[in-house]
Parts: C-alpha cells; sequence; structure tokens
C-alpha cells in the first residue's frame, strides 16, 4: 500500500501543479463596468468572458435577409483598417462554427424598428434585429464594446478583445435628431458626412437640414436658378457662402441612408426668407430685388403672401426638393415671422400644409404654426412657446423637443464660451443632459412626444473645428436622452461614461469641448 503511494506520488505532485498554477493564472476577463456605452442600453448582462478577433473572423449574414449586406459593409469597413484582419462578409444559410459574427433578422417584433439583441459568447457574436436598422443600432453597440482604437484608420495593435454579454436594447423614442444650420454659414458635404459619422455612433436617426434663411439659399432648385447663384453667394460676415447641387443633396441623402438616417430638409418660409427675395425681384411685394444680407438679425423678413407667384415658387420648390428625399417629412420653418401680419400668417401656413401635402411628404414645422389648423400627421417642433406645444397636442399634432436651454448647440457653455449666443441662457453639458422629455411640458405626456431634435443655428460657427466644438459633448448626452429611459439615466453615472468617450472621439479627431464638469480619460 505504501508503495503504491510512493510510486504514483509524482503524478499526483504534477496534477496538484497543474490545478494550482490553471487556478493562479488570471483569467481573462473584462469588467463590463470599465466600458462605456452610451446611449445606455436597456438591459446589459455580463457573462464574465471574452471574445477575440482574430485573421479568420468573418461576418456572416443570412443569404435570405440580403437588406443586411449594408450593416456587414459597415461594420467591415469599420473594422479592417484598424485590426489589419480581412473581415469577409459571407451569405450563409446556417449560423456558421467557430470565431465569428452573424448578423441575422429575427421575428421577435418587441424589439421594434430599431431595437436589437447582441449576444457575444467566447466563440461567436450574434447580432439580431427586426429589421436592418437595429442591426446596424447594435453594431454601435459592438463598437463601443471594442477599444477605442478600433476607431483608427490606418493599424493598431491588438488584441481585439470584446467582453462576453447579453444584451437587449431598444429605443424610448423613434425621433432622434440634430439640426444643422447650413444657411447662416455654409457646411459643405465633406463635413455634414462628417456629422453624419458621428450621429450614427450614438444612434441618432434624423438629420435635419435647415436650408435656407435671409443669409443663404443653399440648395439647387432648378427652375430658380438665382437662389443659389445670387441666394448662395455670401453668409454671415460676408464670407463666399456656397450651396448643395441636388446631385450632392441626393448623395448626402445617400449617405445618411446607409447609417439608417432620414434627412430632414426645411425651407424656412414665410420669414427668415430673405435671400431669395435677394434673388428674385417678383417675389418682392414691391417688385424690387432686395440686397443680400450678411448680419445676425432676426425676424424682419417675409414672402409677400398675396401674390400669385409666391405659390407658383412654393409649389416649385417644394416639388423639387420633395423628389430627392425620400423621407416621409418636408419642413416648413413658420417661425420667427414678426414682419408678416398675423391675418397673413396664419391662411399662408394652412395652404403651405395643402402644398407640402401635394407633394406626399408630412409636414414638420417650428412651434408658431401649432396656431393654424393642422392637417393630420403634421408635427410641431417646440424650440421656444410651451402654450403653442399644448395647442397642437390638443389640435391631435405629435411633438418633437428642442427646447433652447437645454437643447440648442449653438448657446454658449458658459460665460468663458467664446462662440455661440446666449439668448436661452448657459447651456452646460450637465444642463443639456440633465432633463427628462415626458415631464419638460405641464400637460403633455410620452405619447405626445415623437422624440427630441438638437438644432446647431450657426450664426457664430464658422467651420468644422467650431462645429464639434458647440456640437460635443452635448450632443451625446442628448442622443441618450432619447434613447435609453428615463428610470436608466441619471448625471453620476452619465458623467462617467461620457468621459470615458475621450479616448474614442480623439481618435475619431473631434474636436469636442473638455468641460470640467466630465472627468475625462484620454
Ligand atoms: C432662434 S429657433 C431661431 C433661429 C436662430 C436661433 C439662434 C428658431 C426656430 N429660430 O433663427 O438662429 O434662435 O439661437
Amino acid at each position: 500500500m505504501k508503495s503504491l503511494f510512493y510510486k504514483i506520488l509524482p503524478a499526483i505532485s504534477l496534477l496538484l501543479i497543474l490545478a494550482l498554477t490553471m487556478a493562479l493564472k488570471p483569467k481573462k476577463t473584462i469588467n463590463l463596468n470599465n466600458i462605456s456605452l452610451i446611449p445606455r442600453p436597456v438591459s446589459v448582462i455580463n457573462t464574465g468572458n471574452i471574445f477575440s478577433f482574430t485573421y479568420s473572423t468573418g461576418i456572416f449574414y443570412a443569404a435570405k435577409d440580403n437588406s443586411l449586406k449594408k450593416p456587414a459593409l459597415f461594420l467591415a469597413h469599420l473594422l479592417r483598417p484598424s485590426t489589419g484582419y480581412p473581415f469577409p462578409i459571407l451569405p450563409d444559410e446556417k449560423a456558421p462554427h467557430g470565431n465569428s459574427i452573424f448578423l441575422t433578422l429575427s421575428e421577435n417584433t418587441s424589439l421594434g424598428d430599431e431595437g436589437y439583441e447582441l449576444t457575444v459568447t467566447r466563440k461567436r457574436i450574434i447580432l439580431s434585429a427586426n429589421k436592418p436598422a437595429g442591426v446596424f443600432r447594435g453594431i454601435q453597440t459592438l463598437r463601443q464594446l471594442l477599444p477605442a482604437r478600433i476607431e483608427e484608420r490606418f493599424l493598431q495593435q491588438g488584441p481585439w478583445n470584446i467582453p462576453t454579454t447579453k444584451i437587449v436594447d431598444y429605443p424610448s423614442y423613434a425621433y432622434r435628431g440634430a439640426m444643422l444650420d447650413v444657411a447662416r454659414h455654409f457646411f459643405g458635404v465633406k463635413t455634414v458626412e462628417k456629422y453624419i459619422d458621428l450621429m450614427a455612433l450614438y444612434k441618432l436617426n434624423i438629420l435635419h437640414l435647415h436650408l435656407s434663411d435671409d443669409q443663404g439659399w443653399r440648395i439647387e432648385i432648378k427652375s430658380w436658378p438665382d437662389l443659389t447663384k445670387i441666394g448662395g453667394s455670401t453668409e454671415v460676415g460676408g464670407g463666399k457662402g456656397g450651396y448643395f447641387t441636388q446631385e450632392q443633396f441626393k448623395e448626402l441623402v445617400r449617405y445618411a441612408a446607409d447609417r439608417y438616417i432620414t434627412i430632414v430638409p426645411e425651407i424656412d418660409m414665410p420669414g427668415h426668407i430673405h435671400a431669395a427675395l435677394a434673388s428674385y425681384a417678383k417675389l418682392n411685394c414691391d417688385n424690387k430685388r432686395k440686397k443680400l444680407f450678411t448680419g445676425k438679425d432676426v425676424g424682419f423678413s417675409t414672402l409677400c403672401t398675396h401674390k400669385t407667384i409666391t405659390y407658383q415658387f412654393i409649389n416649385d420648390v417644394v416639388g423639387e426638393i420633395a423628389a430627392i428625399s425620400p423621407g416621409p417629412w418636408f419642413h416648413i420653418g413658420g417661425d420667427e415671422s414678426h414682419a408678416t401680419p398675423k391675418k397673413d400668417y396664419l391662411p399662408f401656413i394652412e395652404k403651405l400644409q395643402g402644398i407640402v401635402a401635394a407633394h406626399h411628404k408630412k409636414v414638420i414645422g417650428w412651434d408658431e404654426i401649432a396656431q393654424t389648423p393642422l392637417k393630420k400627421g403634421t408635427m410641431v417642433q417646440y424650440w421656444a412657446n410651451t402654450k403653442n406645444v399644448r395647442t397642437a397636442v390638443k389640435k391631435g399634432a405629435k411633438v418633437i423637443l428642442s427646447p433652447a436651454g437645454r437643447c440648442y448647440l449653438d448657446m454658449k457653455y458658459d460665460t468663458a464660451t467664446k462662440l455661440g449666443l446666449h439668448w436661452a441662457g448657459y447651456v452646460n453639458v450637465k444642463k443639456a443632459y440633465n432633463w427628462s422629455p415626458d415631464t419638460l411640458v405641464p400637460g403633455i405626456t410620452k405619447k405626445d412626444i415623437a422624440g427630441i431634435e438638437s438644432p446647431l443655428w450657426t450664426e457664430t460657427v464658422t467651420n468644422l473645428q467650431e462645429l464639434e466644438y458647440m456640437v460635443f459633448p452635448r450632443l451625446i448626452g442628448h442622443a441618450e436622452i432619447g434613447w435609453t429611459p428615463q428610470d436608466l439615466r441619471n448625471w453620476s453615472d452619465y458623467r462617467q461614461r461620457l468621459g470615458k468617450q475621450a479616448a474614442r472621439l480623439d481618435d475619431l479627431g473631434v474636436n469636442f469641448y473638455r468641460s470640467k464638469m466630465i472627468p475625462w480619460q484620454e
């Protein structure tokens, strides 16, 4: 007996040593709590392991779901440059074995149009949704689970580890937008595309383009060429302005659609229209062309609402833009028409809604339009007047919330901010984040609200760097307000997560404002 024990002693010791080293070897895990997901998902379960990309990781989608090729391509374009791995895209009926990413459409209608389920195990990533848009939103979550350097566009050092997890996620509000004023200062295709890219990362789905104002007309209208030739030739401060050709506009529409973002075009009427009045004499009541305007005043111009030609003009403009805007909406402006007598404003807006409907679009207008009868399906955008919002809801309209004191990206952060205005107060990062849409306007509840939108007016913003400085990080907070349920949001948790976005924003080359309220980790 004793001799047998001594015989197997070496084997026992070896086993003991093996067991010990295995127990002592640090387990490869990533604490999901150290990872910043914005917007915060509805449900995240940490399953305590890791998945790693390898040279042979492929992106698979079920061949019957050909609509997933687009999100698959987006994912491959994101992953290839920084990892240096080929990430082949392969249609495959069955979920493949081995290290792979699998995109699929499920019948889980509880996820809605943009929800998704993301399951990461040691071997596989499975991303499923009801609609391709949901898969695309889920890709943004996967992206944020990866190290920030994935965003670099040249080869980076691995490893590319992702914590294993199961995430179920969907948005609170269907309309989650940003508005860019390309009229006060013009911003070209490349700038707008970068803006769209950054919106996509935070799951926004609407880009509202403010295409005309007193200082500039920014979209080619073939039947009224002087609108851009003259009206597009300058901007605030007298710079050279610019405009989108219809081809360029279509390119933007496509670029946004590839990211499941809808463009809402706005032609602001009957006020904010001086650039058109400077382009065509016949649009003026006195038949005299106005001089171009390069200042910052608002509320002084109006269309001549009694002239027949005015409605011919509107019909042509709405028709040409509607024809190249696949989204359901056309924004008619309607704000600050101080130069239009009220008795003219009301019938004008009514008539305008009819013209837009004739071109098969639904109207969005700033909150002033609530004073007129509203066609079914019209949405009202709150920026200043809560009474208008309540009136709109009584008339059956849904509202988009853009409260200036919370959402206006052109408001200064604080007294030290050089750019921006402050008529609606200072909007620091906390003030921009720390509010709830469903309690903002007394009498208005969640069912009345389509969503929220953050406008960047550009009287003081002249280039991409300045744009990014005003927009980021405030827009990121708005993106979370639109997506994440109220009971999962609070400032102290959010500021930590926002701080961890710094490296990602740096790698994306974003000139964001380093608010002292945020513990940035660069
Ligand atoms: C108000 S918001 C405006 C814009 C200005 C902005 C400046 C709205 C509907 N009208 O015309 O650019 O304030 O903050």
